[in-house]
């Protein structure tokens, strides 16, 4: 019985209601938070986990892509940023931007993941014309483009509507968004850290207007900084409540956050128990949304390969070239930074899983061989 495994009794009641299929409430959030039964909570999440999903562990083939680093946000804890007229500020044109999508092509890349910085320098036509060429020049490609921070800054600074932006931007080829931006919503947090992005609201308010579009969303959560337990619930449960209501959340992702070179580099960052516990409590309250991303960049690959034994279904993918945001982080752990197709399978099937290579809307592409 599940029970006898249970070292903290507080988990018994959630220990049920995970059983009977039953939401859990905010209380049973922060309770899951605070425990120090470690095996508990992961066998809990782990049993949602295969409930959902078996031994099906997904990843995919992409890249990253950053067209600019030019931001004016200033978020305190980001490391690739650079203000205008900053040293190391760029701007990719879009031949380079369509020589790098081709590299990945060549390398079987499915997808590719186009996120960057807010730089009032571009008219909104560099990003419809990145969009249009590179569907163009690679039609079988998927584009995953664009946050609610960015969709948000389209409107604003080119005065359209939300409908507007959303429209231009999928007729131009985008075909979902990234779930980056969300940060943490609690408002006193993200003023601190954040203050000049998108508040909370706003960002769930955009999922619901792109999802109503048609057009499918991730969503992330960055933890392990100046929040607190309470903050990381609240987060979780807006997110759920927005699933309730406009439905196209495909995974979510926990971010752990990596301080050097951030103006938070003082900062610890979080815990391997913290990163298991946050996965294993993710998959636990968002009962509404499929998948839990083990993003490996942010984890490192062994945590990643264990977090698939605390709730996580998903890999991320194998982010070929890397991306200037994604070499922002570990950039002191360079065997951190890459990961092989071959190299994602090992891991997986190591964990005891089902490698699954699947596309960005989660349709499996091959299935691996258990090892
Ligand atoms: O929004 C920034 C985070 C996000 C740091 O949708 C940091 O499949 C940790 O959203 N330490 C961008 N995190 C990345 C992102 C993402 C990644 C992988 C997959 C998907 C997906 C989305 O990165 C930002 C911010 O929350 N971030 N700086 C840092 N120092």
């Amino acid at each position: 019985m599940l029970e006898n495994f249970l070292v903290d009794r507080r988990l018994l009641p959630i220990a049920e209601s995970v059983m009977a299929g039953e939401r859990l409430s905010f209380e049973n959030g922060l309770t899951l938070f605070s425990t120090d039964d470690l095996h508990g909570l992961g066998r809990l999440a782990d049993m949602v986990r295969r409930r959902k999903h078996g031994r099906a562990t997904y990843f995919n083939v992409n890249r990253h892509l950053n067209p600019t680093n030019i931001c004016y946000a200033d978020c305190k804890f980001c490391s690739f940023f650079r203000k205008p007229r900053q040293e190391g500020g760029y701007t990719h044109n879009i031949d380079e931007c369509v020589r790098m999508a081709g590299e990945a092509r060549a390398q079987g890349a499915t997808e590719l993941h186009i996120v960057g910085g807010l730089n009032t320098w571009l008219p909104f036509s560099y990003f419809t014309d990145l969009l249009s060429t590179l569907k163009r020049e690679f039609p079988e490609m998927h584009l995953k483009a664009f946050t609610m921070v960015e969709i948000d800054y389209f409107a604003r600074f080119y005065k359209m509507s939300d409908e507007e932006v959303i429209e231009k931007l999928k007729a131009a080829g985008m075909d979902s968004c990234p779930g980056g931006g969300a940060e943490i919503f609690a408002e006193g947090v993200r003023r601190q850290i954040c203050s000049h992005k998108t508040d909370g609201g706003r960002w769930l308010e955009l999922s619901g207007k792109v999802h109503a579009a048609g057009v499918k969303t991730n969503a992330t959560m960055l933890y392990g900084h100046i929040e607190n337990h309470e903050d990381r619930v609240d987060h979780l449960v807006k997110l759920r409540e927005q699933q309730e209501r406009s439905g196209g959340f495909q995974c979510f992702i926990p971010l752990a956050f990596y301080p050097p070179e951030t103006q938070l580099a003082h900062l610890p960052g979080p815990s391997g128990i913290d990163n298991l516990k946050t996965i294993a409590v993710s998959r636990l309250m968002l009962d509404n949304i499929d998948h839990i991303k083990a993003y490996w960049v942010m984890l490192g690959k062994r945590l990643a390969q264990t977090a698939l034994h605390f709730g996580a279904n998903d890999f991320d993918g194998t982010i070929l070239g890397g991306g200037e945001l994604m070499e922002s982080y570990l950039a002191d752990a360079p065997d951190e930074n890459q990961a092989t197709k071959d190299e994602i399978v090992r891991l997986i099937s190591e964990a005891g899983f089902l490698p699954v290579e699947r596309d960005t809307l989660y349709h499996p592409l091959r299935e691996y061989a258990a090892a």
